[in-house]
């Protein structure tokens, strides 16, 4: 299939909400023990649970090296769940996977943003991430859709929310952090979010969640739960780092319109824990010069915000939390017409993310 050398914008085309029909969900499977402890074994069965989980809803494509693909398949058998040779540097497809497109007349396209592992060579995650750079071109040529390619324009997919009418939610913290894009500027930004995802309302949130290795994903602070409604981690501890983050979110949303106009109705989801790295789980991750370091001790960035909503249902993370119960609950009530289903994520959360950072959804188009 082409690589165009159009915008999306150009030819019609724009980014759907979430909760538009999916065609299937795209995953990777964790293998890097730099990342992942005890050689990504506990990542990998908690990965098995989220794509079982998810493939009650809609069909799951894995992408895996040649090195796990026996493994993987063992582990992943389902009749919904595709297993496919897909070289990565790591597992989070929300990032390095095509952010799809549609035209509303049943064409759908994939965008390929050039990815630099959140930050580049300053304060990126890891070095090399080439095969991570390819995944998106990967995916669109197995699925046999056109590709638009951002050479010069580095963007994460967790990096964006959108209400697929016209609106986006994003962090300054991460957008505007000069380890992505340098010399592109706040409206040049704009410009290019519109060109390439069809939005004509940005809604700019200072910082994302506290310690969040990505520069503050916004998939891991607020999400919209449908059009004019959106939300929010929440924490009502002053001592908390997050306090002020969500305060200062807060004011944005509230005095923020909408594309269409509207104001919008902000919904708080409590923050778990606060939840911290174990020695035990530390000593369990390979010590390689360049990667991440992990020490005991340090806060996770954990968020109920990290679900994925899939057709007919949502699939969050659970913490063994007291505030797991009032996530599912909150859950339920914001999506009365979906089955909401918990899977426990301490394994991704220890990895840099959640299940919405693992997944990608590919809508029907
Ligand atoms: O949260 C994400 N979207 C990605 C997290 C990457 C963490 C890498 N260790």
């Amino acid at each position: 299939m082409p690589t165009l050398d159009s915008t999306p914008r150009a030819d019609g085309f724009y980014m759907p909400a979430e909760w538009a029909p999916h065609a299937r969900t795209w995953m990777l499977w964790p293998e890097r023990p730099d990342n992942w402890r005890l050689g990504a074994k506990p990542a990998q069965a908690t990965f098995v649970a989220v794509a079982r989980a998810i493939a009650r809803f809609e069909p799951v494509s894995v992408g895996v090296s040649a090195a796990q693909y026996d493994n993987a398949c063992a582990q992943l058998e389902h009749p919904a769940i595709r297993v496919l040779e897909i070289s990565s540097d790591d597992a989070w497809v929300r990032d390095t996977g095509p952010t799809f497109v549609v035209n509303g007349q049943g064409a759908v396209r994939g965008i390929d943003w050039q990815f630099n592992a959140w930050g580049g060579l300053q304060g990126g995650l890891y070095w090399p991430w080439q095969r991570d750079d390819q995944v998106a071109a990967k995916i669109l040529a197995i699925e046999g859709l056109p590709r638009y390619r951002t050479d010069g324009f580095v963007l994460e997919g967790g990096a964006i929310h959108v209400d697929g009418e016209g609106t986006l939610l994003t962090t300054e913290e991460c957008l505007l952090n000069p380890n992505r894009n340098p010399q592109w500027g706040r409206a040049a930004i704009e410009a290019q979010l519109g060109d390439y995802l069809g939005v004509r309302q940005i809604i700019w949130l200072p910082q994302g969640l506290y310690n969040d290795e990505t520069d503050g994903h916004i998939d891991n602070f607020c999400c919209f739960v449908r059009p004019g409604e959106v939300l929010l981690a929440w924490t009502d501890d002053p001592q908390d780092p997050n306090w002020t983050r969500c305060r200062a979110a807060l004011a944005v949303l509230e005095q923020s319109r909408d594309a269409a106009g509207r104001s919008l109705t902000v919904h708080r989801m409590p923050i778990p824990g606060p939840l911290h790295v174990s020695a035990e789980e530390c000593a369990g991750i390979d010590r390689v010069a360049g990667s991440q370091p992990r020490e005991a001790g340090l806060r996770l960035a954990a968020s109920y915000i990290n679900f994925l909503i899939v057709n007919g249902g949502i699939i969050a993370p659970c913490f063994d939390d007291p505030c797991d119960a009032e996530a599912a609950a909150i859950l339920r009530r914001l999506f009365p017409e979906r089955e909401v289903r918990m899977v426990p994520g301490r394994e991704i959360l220890l990895g840099g993310g959640n299940i919405h950072c693992i997944t990608q959804q590919q809508p029907r188009g």
